[in-house]
């Protein structure tokens, strides 16, 4: 009898472990994303942030190198970040999102440099899609606030001065998403996200990133969907192991009953 409710419980554990990774490992397993740079159904957004795009200040530089191997190389310079507008993308200030990036970038195409997965980026909020394209300083593209409409939020990325020039490209206004992404508040006043790469030099990367902007929909707790699958995945395991260990308890005492009868 006992032997049986042991495999049952077993086999009971076993059913409510896969039952509840299943959407742990993958919570958007029905929420294909099929349009790129566009809103689906689900309110996920999903767009190419180019691998030399920035809207920092940054060098000017043109580097070469053979990306299609017909042995004749191409130039690459630095470009435009990615721009969404976040109207057309289904959000609006107030709105909690959660953003996440994927990728695989060579950080120096033109040279020998490990290949950096899932890199981090950073993004700052503004009013306008305005992006300054200031060439009066040699070697440079400027103003340091490149981004004149830009609304602050978040934790400030610290991002690293420029690689030839050595010169600041901190601004107070942006955001890191890294690791498994960030959740953020869509400040007042925003219209527009732009989102790019964090390294010193963008002109010589290659590769790609993705990033996703989700909106979070339960209300006014503030934290991913994953997150709260999680807690109840830990609390169900928990209640389950309890289980177990109640009933390994009762082995003794139904052991132990002939026991007293024969002293
Ligand atoms: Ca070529
Ligand atoms: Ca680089
Ligand atoms: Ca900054």
């Amino acid at each position: 009898m006992w032997i049986n409710k042991r495999v049952l419980s077993r086999a009971l554990l076993i059913l409510l472990l896969t039952g509840l990774f299943v959407p742990l490992v993958n919570p958007n397993a029905n929420q294909i994303v099929k349009v790129e740079g566009q809103q689906t159904a689900q309110n996920i957004f999903e767009a190419d942030v180019p691998v030399r795009g920035v809207y920092l200040l940054s060098d000017d530089n043109t580097v070469v190198w053979d990306d299609n191997g017909d042995g004749v190389k191409e130039e690459h310079n630095i470009e435009n970040p990615l721009i969404v507008d976040l109207a057309d993308a289904g959000f609006k200030p107030g709105d909690l999102i959660f953003i996440r990036q994927r990728g695989r970038i060579n950080f120096a195409a033109d040279g020998d440099y490990p290949i950096g997965i899932d890199p981090s980026l950073s993004g700052v909020f503004s009013s306008s899609n305005t992006l300054l394209w200031d060439r009066s300083q040699e070697g440079e593209v400027g103003p340091l606030h490149r981004v004149p409409d830009a609304i602050d939020a978040g934790i400030d990325c610290v991002t690293p001065d420029t690689y030839y020039g050595k010169v600041s490209t901190d601004i107070p206004e942006d955001f890191g998403i890294s690791g498994s992404g960030v959740s953020i508040g869509i400040p007042s006043g925003a219209a527009y996200l732009m989102l790019a790469v964090v390294d010193p030099g963008v002109s010589n990367n290659d590769g790609w990133i993705k990033v996703t902007i989700e909106k979070v929909t339960n209300e006014g707790g503030g934290f991913p969907l994953e997150y709260i699958l999680a807690a109840l995945g830990v609390v169900a395991v928990i209640a389950v192991l309890l289980v177990l260990v109640m009933l390994k308890r009762r082995k003794p005492k139904t052991q132990s009953s002939p026991q007293l009868q024969a002293s």
